[in-house]
């Protein structure tokens, strides 16, 4: 059996490896279970199940007189609208209780409590203060710190008909408008969620149109969760600044403690990696030369940007790393975490440890987190890992000696201060201004997931490289920035190799400048999925520096394997915010018609953003390159018209 067999799965030599060794072996990973789930149903697969009620599930079948309609009388369209805004309320309701948590802890740091926390970037908190309107003058960081968190907190349930202050300070005037004209302006996060539940109950909304609508206020509160969940985050561990780490399976040592952090929340990786430093000589007392920590998923992202932390592997190969032997905990909080973890950990010496009471893995070691004692809870995991590590067998340790180097930790605040090199007053234009020359055709954000309906990685990586060629800047997030850095694209080797004489030179031109310890990697890494804030925060800016609304800035996202509900929220407030959104997979739409148009189409006249769906990355690069083309084409022929007439009407 070799390698080569497993191209199907991923495009990843160190999870082909993996799954050779699996298959001898017979052990199940995902890979086996998305074969065993073919064929998918054809009903599910295109939308038309709804299992809103009890009477369903019901299943639309067009060419049957009685069948062509749910139970209640809902048609294909109600049903596929409802199944698809269900999907963005379960992403916002994850991702802004994340950034839920993040503030109650921040409340709780300025009120003297949560003494393992403290605020570590006081200039951040500073400048939220005032975008949001927080007086500072003659306050203490704490007095600051209060009225922040107090402010995020009240995004949450604002009952009031007043916009959510992370959203309408963080946006275009232009943009603005459009929410408040076509009535998605969030004033509550809980709120958009909840009313979304109410708006698709059974006998409720029946017109899709206003069903999207509802679908893309809630998608608007996942950003204004995603946008205090960041700037929260870096008030207590700090903004992120280019970091050097590495990634892949062969990050995990052999010779160390080998403890994995993977889901979403820094609140507790981030205090791993701090204990971690201080136990080093407890776990060579077992015989191993110390602790190495490396993540999965996004709580791996954040610990990269900010700790320089390895990334060990992402969302569809999580499994893969177990099965190397080598990790001793893995220790999960919430999200993206799967539950075969802990069966496929029972072969092994290695314990998996839930950490949060709203993600239990039946079986697991389950350690509370309690921010109270948040240094007591990681110290108890970490002695775990160092007791489980003298259980390993070393005869079950198989990892692939592959990993590459990784540079990371680009928040929009690093990105601003890489460009302030070559222009301190305006450092934004120095990408507006590429754009206007054409030294590059625009912006690129990967984001998202991997989806095992597709080949691991592939999409991702196949994507890029045809947008590196063809002179795209291109910033990444989640399990999108692991995949490039598994593979080796966020280096400067990986620009010498893929990218186009223009990027190539503009990535050289400012590199010089920036003053770095490192030089420029092909791929400019955010961070983790709710750092998609950092990189909307960027297309504001450039909107604001050309002149013109988001829908007129060439900024393209894609999402090349996406998966998750959080994922389905992202692109939606994306196409929001006026951006073309690719998608690697068909989404579960194109039972009706109607909705298919109004996402791939009509989205376009209203919000200027709007969904592409293609599996074929090469099909997907031409479709995201026609419309960068298109929109930088229209800016140069909106520049040269004032330019004539002399006015910016
Ligand atoms: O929040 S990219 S698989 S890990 S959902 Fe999950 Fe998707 Fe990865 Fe991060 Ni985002
Ligand atoms: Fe069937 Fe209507 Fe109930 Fe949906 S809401 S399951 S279509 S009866």
């Amino acid at each position: 059996m070799s390698e080569m067999e497993f191209e199907k799965f991923s495009v990843d030599p160190a999870a082909r490896q993996m799954l050779v060794q699996a298959k001898k072996i017979g052990y199940l990973t995902s890979f086996d279970r998305a074969k065993a789930q073919e064929p998918k149903c054809k009903f599910g697969n295109t939308g038309i199940c709804c299992r809103i009620c009890m009477q369903g599930p019901c299943r639309i079948i067009p060419q049957k007189l009685g069948a062509n309609k749910g139970i209640c009388g809902a048609q294909d369209y109600t049903i596929v609208a409802r199944n698809t805004v269900r999907l963005i309320a379960g992403g916002a309701a994850a991702h802004s209780d994340h950034g839920r948590h993040i503030a109650t802890t921040v409340l709780h740091v300025a009120e003297g409590h949560a003494k393992d926390y403290k605020i570590t970037d006081e200039a951040k908190l500073m400048k939220v203060a005032e975008r949001i309107g927080i007086e500072t003058a003659g306050k203490s960081a704490n007095e600051v710190a209060k009225g922040v968190a107090t402010e995020a907190l009240k995004d949450f349930g604002r009952q009031e008909n007043t916009p959510c202050t992370w959203t309408k300070t963080t946006i275009t005037e232009g943009r603005k408008q459009k929410f408040y004209d076509t009535a998605i302006m969030p004033s509550s996060i809980n709120g958009s969620i909840a009313e979304l539940l109410h708006q698709t109950h059974v006998g409720n909304d029946s017109d899709p149109v206003n069903i999207i609508f509802g679908g893309l206020k809630a998608a608007l509160s996942d950003y204004d969760g995603m946008q205090l969940a960041t700037d929260l985050s870096d008030v207590l561990f700090g903004t992120p600044v280019p970091v050097i780490s590495e990634a892949n399976l062969g990050v995990l040592d052999p010779e160390m403690v080998n403890i994995c952090v993977h889901g979403h929340n820094p609140l507790l990786s981030q205090i791993i990696v701090s204990v971690a430093r201080e136990m080093q000589e407890e776990a060579k007392a077992v015989g191993s030369k110390g602790i190495k920590l490396s993540g999965i998923c996004c709580t791996g992202n954040e610990v990269l940007g900010r700790e320089g932390i390895a990334i060990a592997t992402n969302f569809a190969t999580q499994e893969l790393a177990i099965m190397t032997g080598l990790v001793d905990a893995i220790v999960v909080d919430v999200q993206c975490i799967m539950p075969s973890l802990r069966s496929l950990s029972e072969c092994f010496h290695t314990k998996v440890v839930t950490t949060m009471p709203i993600s239990k893995i039946p079986g697991s070691y389950h350690v509370e987190f309690d921010e109270e004692h948040a240094v007591e809870s990681a110290r108890t995991i970490i002695r775990l890992a160092i007791e489980t590590f003298k259980s390993r067998d070393p005869n079950k340790v198989n990892r692939p000696d592959l990993k590459n180097k990784v540079i990371a930790g680009f928040s929009l605040e690093a990105i601003l201060d890489i460009f302030g090199s070559v222009n301190a007053e305006h450092p934004v234009s120095v990408l507006t201004d590429a754009i206007k020359t054409g030294e590059i055709k625009g912006v690129a954000l990967f984001c998202g997931c991997n989806n095992l309906k597709g080949v691991h990685n592939q999409n991702h990586l196949g994507l890029a490289k045809k947008l590196a060629a063809n002179d795209v800047f291109m910033i990444s997030t989640g399990c999108a920035g692991q995949a490039y850095a598994m593979d080796g694209l966020l280096t400067h080797e990986a620009v010498e190799a893929y990218a186009g004489l223009g990027l190539k030179k503009f990535l050289q031109r400012i590199g010089e400048k920036a003053n770095l310890k490192t030089e420029l990697p092909l791929i400019f890494h955010m961070g983790s999925c709710v750092d998609n804030s950092r990189a909307s925060n960027l297309l504001t800016l450039m909107a604001q520096e050309l002149g013109v609304d988001t829908p007129a800035v060439p900024f393209v996202a894609s999402a090349p394997e996406p998966m998750s509900e959080k994922a389905v929220a992202i692109g939606s407030w994306n196409v929001a915010m006026g951006i073309p959104v690719h998608i690697g997979v068909i989404a579960p739409v194109t039972g009706s018609d109607l909705v298919h148009g109004v996402l791939t189409k009509i989205a376009k006249d209203v919000f200027g953003g709007y969904f592409i769906m293609e599996t074929d990355y090469e099909k997907a690069a031409k479709k995201l390159l026609a419309a960068l083309d298109e929109r930088a084409w229209k800016f140069r022929v909106r520049s040269e018209a004032i330019a004539k007439y002399a006015t910016n009407e």
